[in-house]
């Protein structure tokens, strides 16, 4: 009954008169401002942040216009939008995760670029075909220096050690590499292929790969060999592309590593001989200790670092914490244990994992606290609950990201994979196909994630 009243009454007013008559058929409020920025210039190309800020009613999909000066500019790779371009004619339209701009919503994009003879901010900045002039465009060009020294992670930043409580690159200049981690390869090995790893490195950014081989669970002890090739051949296929690959050793129940103590030594023996020349490896002892004290970990690291040292001397060796890597705290303790008590070595890190949704500011404020006193990683981390599940925390994901991005402390997430649980970046199902790319195989949190891991490193290179 309601329902063909509505009907009718819908009728009856589309037989009407005029616009007039329809509130909604009264043109929306459009504007825009926008913010251009080179952030990096080099002779014959540049590095450009775009920040669209939508100062008209909500929009629901968009596309930027904007117009080079010169003929020599050219958007070579563009992020976070699909852009094309013809002519002197730029176009940049919204992928799935930014479709929806609220009033005062705002959209980072970017791209690298070409130019010859000047590099002009572009004009006629236009959003959904209306010009953009809700305030005057900002160009910021910085120093017009050399171009960065190779093309992806591991060319630029080469061998990695750690200084002080940093990550530092081969200029001895601190950096923080952004990626994803693995699900188990006993359980996902499908996801990991060309095609995968290539949509990681080239769309995602991303600048690290961690290889996570359960020790237990049907993992690594079922079958040392295959899996010590395995993670070999995850190894190359990360090295060929110019990500780190970080060789996980995850151990996570039985608690204390020391159960798998001589299977650490053999394991580790073979893959940093293997491996010793690159420079694209990180080594990860234990995953997550629990229900252990941070003296039966030190112990531990204190007799695998030297394993790994005697065959690969120069690498980074990431350490595992109390409480399911929490420095502690979810166990009640704090980062006071191992700043009291630190492991006897050199280039190390101390891993710190979180799950967004499960823990919040207690944790925060104990990575903000630490990090002054400890070279710290964030090696794994969700954007859910602690079980892998739950719902996809964006607030809390974003003011740790924030965190991290402020500290410089690099991170990995949980994980890159289709696994059917919210903490997959993957949709269920992508990896029985061929495709990667694209945001259509992107799950909630992977769209979140990608739009935070592809956004320019800037690694400094003098
Ligand atoms: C989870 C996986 C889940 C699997 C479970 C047990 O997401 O599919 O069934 O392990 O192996 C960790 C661990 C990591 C967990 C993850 C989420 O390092 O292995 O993966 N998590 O529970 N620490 C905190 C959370």
């Amino acid at each position: 009954m309601k329902r063909s009243t509505v009907v009718a009454a819908a009728v009856l007013l589309a037989a009407g008169s005029g616009a007039a008559l329809f509130p909604h058929a009264v043109a929306a409020a459009q504007g825009c401002r926008v913010d251009y920025a080179v952030a990096s210039q080099w002779q014959g190309g540049f590095q450009a942040s775009v920040k669209i800020t939508n100062v008209g009613d909500p929009v629901n999909g968009w596309t930027l216009g904007f117009t080079f000066p010169t003929s020599g500019q050219k958007v070579t790779q563009g992020w976070n939008a699909t852009w094309s371009q013809s002519g002197s004619a730029v176009t940049a339209t919204n992928v799935d995760w930014n479709r929806s701009l609220g009033t005062g919503g705002t959209a980072d994009i970017g791209f690298t670029g070409t130019w010859s003879g000047a590099n002009p901010a572009p004009t006629a900045f236009t959003l959904n075909g209306v010009a953009c002039t809700g305030s005057p465009v900002v160009t910021t060009t910085t120093t017009t220096g050399n171009p960065p020294v190779g093309r992806n992670p591991v060319e630029i930043n080469g061998q990695l050690r750690v200084c002080g409580v940093n990550l530092c690159n081969q200029y001895n200049r601190p950096v923080q590499l952004r990626g994803m981690s693995t699900h188990g390869i006993q359980w996902f090995d499908k996801c990991y292929n060309n095609a995968s790893l290539d949509a990681l490195a080239n769309e995602w950014k991303s600048d690290l790969f961690r290889i996570a081989m359960y020790v237990q669970e049907q993992g690594y002890e079922t079958n040392p060999s295959w899996f010590t090739n395995r993670v070999n051949t995850l190894v190359d296929m990360a090295e060929a592309r110019g990500m780190y690959a970080i060789i996980d050793f995850h151990t996570l129940t039985p608690g204390d590593p020391n159960y798998n103590i001589d299977r650490a030594k053999t394991f580790f023996a073979q893959v940093a001989s293997r491996n010793a020349a690159k420079k694209n490896v990180i080594y990860e002892i234990a995953n997550e200790p629990n229900g252990v004290s941070w003296a039966a970990i030190k112990s531990y690291a204190e007799q695998v670092i030297p394993v790994i040292r005697a065959a690969d001397p120069d690498a980074v060796v990431f350490v595992g914490t109390r409480a399911w890597s929490s420095l502690g705290v979810s166990e009640g303790s704090n980062e006071s244990e191992v700043v009291n008590n630190p492991v006897n070595a050199t280039n190390i890190m101390y891993t710190f994992h979180f799950y967004a949704a499960s823990h919040k500011d207690n944790y925060r404020s104990t990575v903000s606290r630490a990090a002054s006193r400890l070279p710290l990683f964030v090696s794994e981390f969700g954007t859910v609950s602690a079980t892998g599940g739950g719902a996809f925390d964006r607030a809390s994901s974003t003011a740790w990201l924030d965190l991290l991005d402020q500290l410089k402390i690099g991170y990995a997430n949980w994980t890159y994979s289709d696994a059917n649980e919210s903490s997959a970046a993957l949709r269920p199902g992508t990896c029985n196909g061929g495709t990667y790319t694209g945001s259509g195989v992107l799950t909630e949190s992977g769209a979140f994630i990608k739009s935070r891991v592809s956004t320019p490193d800037n690694f400094p290179t003098s």
